[in-house]
């Protein structure tokens, strides 16, 4: 025989045998393996940037935040988006991975996803199968690193066109007390006509009162988690919390890859020794490296309009009351073995022996001068 027959002969050999070794064939993947769905301001930027090393995690579009359901600053998410659409984005990923002969696990990163009464439905709808994670913080801190950024950014009182105005839409404000002042006012009184309603309705009013503010109201966790627990088993959604990724980066990088049912990858302490969007220091041009200390999310960032620390230590006490019931059922879920246990300093300001007492943030914050 001809040697050319022999090469080619050869060739098709190898190339049966590597398309075979991984089973990437389109039917046989999910079309999207998991989501990382929020919350804004949680370390969700960091959680990707750090997962981005595992190669064989592949961000959906190549990018954080897809906007795909939800975009940001929106008081009404967006799942009537087409899916085809969506889909075909996958598709087109996978189709990439395909041509490398590998299997990657695809992600949607997109922190708009948490605070979505329409969101669970619509990705167990692209796979019911979806790990999902769900990343939180402590919620006065988020709710303030949240309004810093919105006014370093100037567009706290901005809402996205054809959008019902947010909370934040009217607080013509750059004082953070007066903004907790007025948010929570009009929360509350949202709540109390939704609690007027009954059962899978009162729930949803109430998830659409916390919409309505992206400082506050998305700090308020338990009802977006209970959404999702309601869509998919629990053991398909894993809660990770920004101070424990603070903590021990490294034994939450390999939950979170366990979850997703994803290779590990050996991150080095260098891989980890970056902090993301930061306070004070937003975009990837700003990243804080480890020669900062890290602080576990509890970086306070004064705001200039807020020279009176009186109000401002009132707002912070009004805010850990108005967070306390919330977080107190999250420790339920953590206790029902439902999620993953919530940070032990969260008890010592949000649990009920310490909502007895005094506020355990005034001395934390003035702790930091
Ligand atoms: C937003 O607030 C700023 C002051 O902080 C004000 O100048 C601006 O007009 C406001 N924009 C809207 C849309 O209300
Ligand atoms: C980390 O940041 C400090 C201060 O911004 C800078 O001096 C230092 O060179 C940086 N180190 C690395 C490894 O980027
Ligand atoms: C500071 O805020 C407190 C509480 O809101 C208020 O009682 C006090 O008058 C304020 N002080 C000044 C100097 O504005
Ligand atoms: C919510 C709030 O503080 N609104 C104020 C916006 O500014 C006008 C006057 O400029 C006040 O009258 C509103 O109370």
């Amino acid at each position: 025989m001809d040697s050319r027959w022999l090469w080619a002969l050869l060739l098709l050999c190898l190339v049966h045998i590597s398309v075979n070794s991984v089973d990437v064939s389109a039917d046989s993947l999910p079309i999207i393996d998991f989501a990382l769905v929020g919350q804004q301001k949680c370390g969700t930027s960091s959680l990707w940037h750090y997962l981005r090393k595992n190669s064989d995690i592949y961000p959906l579009a190549g990018k954080k935040e897809t906007y795909a359901f939800c975009i940001d600053r929106a008081a009404v998410p967006r799942c009537d988006n087409l899916l085809q659409e969506y889909i075909d984005k996958t598709e087109r990923d996978r189709a990439s991975e395909r041509a490398q002969g590998r299997r990657v696990y695809l992600g949607d990163f997109t922190s708009t996803h948490f605070a979505c009464p329409c969101c669970p439905a619509t990705l167990k709808l692209l796979n019911p199968g979806l790990k999902v994670i769900i990343m939180l913080r402590d919620p006065v801190f988020r709710a303030h690193s949240r309004f810093v950024e919105q006014v370093q950014f100037r567009t706290l009182n901005h809402t996205q066109p054809g959008q019902p105005p947010g909370f934040n839409a009217r607080a013509n404000t750059t004082s953070f007390a007066a903004y907790v002042d007025w948010v929570v006012g009009q929360t509350e009184a949202c709540l109390q006509r939704a609690r007027a309603r009954e059962g899978a309705l009162a729930r949803r009013l109430t998830m659409e009162c916390y919409m309505r503010d992206h400082v506050i109201g998305f700090s308020v966790y338990d009802s977006f988690v209970l959404n999702y627990l309601e869509h998919f088993p629990d053991k398909q959604v894993l809660v990770v919390y920004m101070e424990d990724l603070a903590a021990e980066p490294l034994r939450v990088l390999a939950q979170v890859e366990a979850h997703i049912g994803v290779p590990h990858f050996p991150y080095s302490a260098d891989d980890v020794g970056t902090v993301f969007n930061a306070h004070g220091a937003y975009g990837w041009g700003h990243a804080l490296n480890s020669s900062h200390p890290r602080k576990g999310g509890l970086e306070w960032a004064s705001t200039p309009a807020d020279s009176n620390a009186t109000a401002v230590l009132a707002a912070v006490e009004r805010l850990r009351r108005f967070f306390a019931p919330s977080v107190q059922r999250l420790f339920a879920l953590a206790d029902e073995g439902r999620i993953t246990r919530v940070p032990q300093a969260w008890r010592a300001i949000y649990g009920k022996s310490a909502m007895l007492g005094g506020n355990p943030l005034a001395a934390l914050l003035s702790a930091k001068g």
